[in-house]
């Protein structure tokens, strides 16, 4: 097997005049000229004392110049660790001092505020568009060989936030990356003949492990868009063939009247996953361009792991039969024995895909394994018949925003250092574009008047905007069950219709 750094040389031999990636103002990126600038920037990693092992953290925007910053880390047998743009700088103190990169690559201006606070060891150097940033001005540095990496060496961690603590580095291997861009590649048929509408943040598998992987071990085109734009979507599908989204992108395309069969007639796939997509978003595709969307379901620590066929039945409301190589099973989450077809219980998942470990957690790693060797995803879900899985809950205290994880306890635990909260709880409600949205149900100390505004604004510092509650309740008490543990099902009921008035299936900015 070989490794994605090493199926991207290979698809550069082969399509070196090809453009890996096209900008939204016609600028071309070839193949060859990535690899030439994936061959400099290792040698300038290099230069600032990058050695095999070491963390290369990016937390920068989106540009076709970050996916040779991904490909020189792995060039050079370093790790990869990329950040949701979205943090702020107390979430990215934790990172720095738990992964201890060697290399920070910012957005430029970003560099001295990010060095306050941080291990001495750590360079900040930062990059923006067309070659500005400070990450290309580290003088003349000549690109090594590529180091060679045993395949179960690590390729990248990726942070996931827990239901308790902070987060936790996912340890991504080569093989684990290389095993599933191959097994995608060929499940959904992607070829160097695709032209794949890229929109998704690149700090995320699905952005960066599925679609870009992908696209760069086969040669592929990218249009590479900074963000999601509907109508920049819908404008690119007659030259394009394949649509990568969460179901936000969906709903929003939905609300686009440009959607139909005729502008979508060369496209040969819409993927979605990261998130649920409801049988009604897919039947509505369906009607509105004759397409079925391929629905698949993934996790940081495992990959893809289910997918809708290509050829054959995509059933909307499940992601499909595990992909090949993969084993899923369903079990009875006490017993830990396997359930028959039919059952709900808790997924269990195992093959080259599932990572290796938690970052410098060996406790928290043992945790989510059975004794077998299986990972426990936290999601409950049922097989049926044909083998088809489906997700009909979380059995982890997880909200899903737009296809961004939040973690209740992060938010409820800032929540409650302000002095007039007593305690609160936070839960996911049906949203219509985000598909869920985090609300808290907060409770005041028995003499207190709170603003909701006021208890928003304390923790707006601290988080990250999508992780900001959307809207605050108030309550005199939380619904416990006997054991005092709050019930949360009964939460979400209550204000289950908080969002259901608002009418933005076409997003607020499309
Ligand atoms: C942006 N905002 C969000 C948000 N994204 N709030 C909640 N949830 C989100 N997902 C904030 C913005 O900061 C902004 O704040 C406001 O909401 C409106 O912004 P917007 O213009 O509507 O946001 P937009 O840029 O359009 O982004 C929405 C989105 C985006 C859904 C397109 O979040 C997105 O691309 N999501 C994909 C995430 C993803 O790749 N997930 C894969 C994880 S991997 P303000 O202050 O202006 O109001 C995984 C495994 C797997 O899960 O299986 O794939
Ligand atoms: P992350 O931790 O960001 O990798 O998110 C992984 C989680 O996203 C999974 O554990 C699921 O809960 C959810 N997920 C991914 N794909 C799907 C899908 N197609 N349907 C429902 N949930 C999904």
């Amino acid at each position: 097997m070989k490794t994605i750094y090493q199926m991207f040389e290979t698809t550069v031999e082969r399509h070196g005049d090809k453009a890996l990636t096209i900008e939204p103002d016609g600028r071309r990126l070839s193949y060859a000229a990535v690899h030439e600038l994936t061959e400099r920037l290792a040698g300038t990693l290099t230069a600032l004392g990058v050695e095999p092992g070491d963390r290369v953290a990016a937390k920068v925007e989106k540009l076709p110049e970050v996916i040779a910053l991904y490909l020189a880390t792995l060039r050079v047998g370093a790790i990869y660790l990329p950040l949701n743009t979205a943090y702020t700088g107390s979430e990215l103190q934790y990172f720095i001092e738990d992964a201890r990169p060697t290399v920070f690559v910012c957005n430029p201006g970003e560099e001295d505020q990010l060095a306050e606070g941080s291990p001495g060891s750590v360079s900040f150097v930062s990059m923006g568009p067309r070659g500005t940033g400070t990450l290309f001005e580290q003088g003349d540095s000549r690109p090594a060989e590529p180091v060679v990496v045993e395949l179960d060496a690590p390729a990248a961690i990726l942070y996931t936030s827990g239901t308790t603590g902070r987060s936790k580095g996912a340890v991504l291997t080569h093989r684990n990356l290389a095993s599933n861009c191959a097994t995608l590649t060929e499940a959904w048929q992607y070829t160097h003949d695709d032209v794949l509408i890229h929109a998704l943040p690149i700090f995320h598998i699905h952005g960066l492990f599925v679609a870009v992987n992908m696209s760069v071990t086969t040669g592929a085109t990218m249009h590479f868009l900074p963000k999601l734009d509907p109508q920049a979507i819908v404008d690119l599908m007659p030259e394009s063939t394949v649509l990568m989204g969460v179901p936000t992108f969906y709903t929003r395309l939905l609300g686009r009247p440009g959607v139909t069969a005729e502008t979508t007639r060369n496209m040969r796939l819409f993927v979605s996953g990261s998130a649920p997509l409801t049988a009604e978003t897919h039947h509505e595709w369906r009607v509105r361009t004759g397409h079925a969307i391929l629905e698949r379901y993934g996790m940081t620590e495992t990959g893809m792991m289910c997918s809708n066929p290509y050829d054959g039945e995509r059933k909307a409301g499940t992601v499909g039969p595990p992909l090949p190589g993969i084993s899923i099973r369903v079990v009875e989450r006490e017993t830990n024995t396997e359930l028959p077809a039919g059952e709900v219980g808790s997924i269990q998942v195992s093959g080259p895909n599932v990572f290796r470990e938690y970052w410098n957690k060996p406790e928290k790693t043992a945790e989510e394994f059975t004794d077998d060797g299986y990972f426990i995803t936290g999601d409950l879900g049922v097989i049926d018949d044909a083998g088809y899985l489906s997700i009909v809950g979380r059995d982890k205290d997880l909200i899903i925003s737009g296809g961004f994880n939040v973690y209740p306890k992060e938010i409820e635990e800032l929540i409650d250092e302000h002095p007039s909260v007593r305690e609160s709880a936070v839960v996911g409600v049906p949203h219509p574009d985000l598909g869920e949205a985090p609300i808290a149900v907060v409770v005041p100390h028995d003499d207190a008047s709170v603003d909701p505004e006021e208890i928003l604004g304390s923790i707006r510092p601290h988080l990250a905007r999508f992780k900001q509650p959307r809207a605050v309740r108030f309550s005199d008490e939380l619904p416990r069950n006997v054991m005092g543990k709050v019930q949360k099902a009964q939460l979400r009921h209550e204000h289950a219709g908080l969002f259901q008035q608002q009418q933005t299936p076409a997003g607020p900015k499309s």
